[in-house]
């Protein structure tokens, strides 16, 4: 299997608990290296524009809300199969669905707060990376 980067956030839920080591530890310990990182506070726009794909669903405000409600690190993560290897390791949307040892299992508080966000495929990956990095922002 290839080395694969894919896209990941630490959700404002979980930074404001100041568990960004712990979840990011949860990478690391699964082979998964971070080669970009950086804080952000997202503005309104930029979360409707990196959540488009969501906008007809009615959570679409709620959603947008909650990820401008406080800082979120935005993250390319590398290693062999990246994309899905890290949705494994998140789990389920609903934390209650996610199975043991997940992030979301773990660390989430709500379907809405659930502490991680991860690419759904390779193509998702590359669009989510280009949203938020300059290639020369990534050091692998
Ligand atoms: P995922 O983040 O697992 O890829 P998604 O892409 O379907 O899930 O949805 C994006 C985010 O929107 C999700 O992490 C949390 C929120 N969300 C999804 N479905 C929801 C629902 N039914 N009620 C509230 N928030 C929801
Ligand atoms: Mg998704």
């Amino acid at each position: 299997m290839a080395i694969e980067r894919t896209f990941s956030m630490i959700k404002p839920d979980a930074t404001k608990r100041n568990l960004t080591g712990a979840i990011t530890k949860v990478f690391e310990d699964n082979g998964l290296r971070v080669v970009a990182s950086k804080r952000v506070w997202m503005a309104k726009r930029e979360a409707e524009a990196f959540y488009a794909e969501h906008k007809e669903r009615p959570f679409f405000g709620e959603l947008v809300e909650f990820m401008c409600s406080g800082p979120t690190i935005v993250q390319v993560l590398e290693g062999e199969n990246a994309v899905l290897k890290n949705r494994e390791i998140m789990g389920a949307t609903n934390p209650e669905k996610a199975d043991e040892g997940t992030i979301r299992k773990t660390f989430a508080l709500s379907m809405g707060e659930n502490s991680v966000h991860g690419s759904d495929a390779p193509e998702t990956a590359k669009r989510e990376i280009g949203f938020w990095f300059s290639e020369t922002e990534i050091v692998g």
